[in-house]
């Protein structure tokens, strides 16, 4: 019956960094799953986020800008493509060089339906401009549709959603109704205070600092208890951490606790140690 029907597939948002995957995929699933920051770099594994709705259920994996180091690289879901059923490429604005270029190369051998979206159109002030422009990127390949928006204010977020629920395949579902992400509590903790560091550190740090949940339990007042480890490479890293009396990492520990309480729905003790990567190898 059609009533059994259902829509799934996983999407896989792509771009350079800083164009806004992760704020899309956070404003496209309704949840924050995804760390953004204005740093380059700043996600550096594939985040897959959920959505399940009416009969449609949308698994979006947010990946690292595909300019990244090799290192980086290798992770991206362009590599290994069977699976995705659909692409969101993401430009900033009319941003179009040597990186959506390569990108576009990409697209062009894997020959999976595509979306271009062109992120960030909050900062354009006149909007005439961007019709030349798709006129323009629309000779470069054959996208499905061509969407400006802006997941700062979410213009347009609505438009887009709708042209992924076009695309979308008839499927079983792959995950329950209420799944968010498959990835672990402990994964999402050890983001949350990755993105809180990253905020408050020099450019070069995103990639160069680690995150480890030491441990992590709920204790008899229904209290979370957790330990984590900040590794960073040399003792210059740890003092630009901790900051001038301790003020960085106290506003660090202070903003990912309140972040976690929510992720969690409970009350957390946060302990933070911070660690040399050299003295623990
Ligand atoms: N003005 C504006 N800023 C945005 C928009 N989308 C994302 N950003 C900002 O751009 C920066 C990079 O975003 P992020 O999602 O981390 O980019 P990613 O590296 O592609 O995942 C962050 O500071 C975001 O807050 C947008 O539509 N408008
Ligand atoms: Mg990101």
């Amino acid at each position: 019956m059609k009533k059994n029907i259902t829509y799934c597939g996983h999407i896989g948002i792509i771009g350079r960094t800083n164009v806004g995957k992760s704020s899309i995929l956070n404003k496209l699933i309704n949840n924050k799953i995804s760390i953004t920051s204005k740093k380059s770099g700043t996600t550096i594994n594939n985040i897959i986020g959920i959505k399940t709705i009416q009969q449609y259920q949308y698994i979006y994996i947010d990946t690292p800008g595909i300019e990244i180091k090799k290192k980086y690289f290798k992770k991206n879901i362009l590599n290994k493509n069977n699976y995705l059923k659909l692409i969101i490429f993401v430009i900033s604005t009319i941003k179009w060089l040597e990186p959506e270029e390569k990108i576009l190369k990409i697209l062009k051998k894997i020959n999976i339906s595509t979306i271009l979206v062109i992120n960030k159109i909050d900062y354009i002030n006149n909007k005439k401009i961007l019709l030349p422009f798709i006129n323009k990127i629309k000779k470069k390949y054959n996208f499905i549709a061509i969407i400006p928006i802006s997941a700062k204010t979410g213009e347009n977020i609505d438009a887009l959603n709708t042209i992924i629920k076009n695309n979308i395949p008839q499927s079983k579902y792959i995950y329950s109704k209420n799944e968010i992400t498959p990835l672990s509590k402990k994964f999402l903790i050890s983001e949350i205070i990755r993105e809180k560091l990253i905020r408050f550190l020099n450019q070069e740090i995103p990639y160069l600092i680690k995150v480890i949940i030491e441990s992590y339990y709920i204790d008899k007042f229904k209290i979370c208890n957790i330990v984590a480890s900040i590794f960073t490479k040399n003792l210059r890293q740890k003092k630009i951490i901790i900051g001038k009396n301790g003020k960085k990492i106290k506003m660090c520990h202070y903003l990912s606790k309140k972040d976690i309480e929510k992720l969690l729905n409970m009350k957390v003790k946060l302990y933070l140690k911070i660690k040399l990567f050299n003295l623990t190898q």
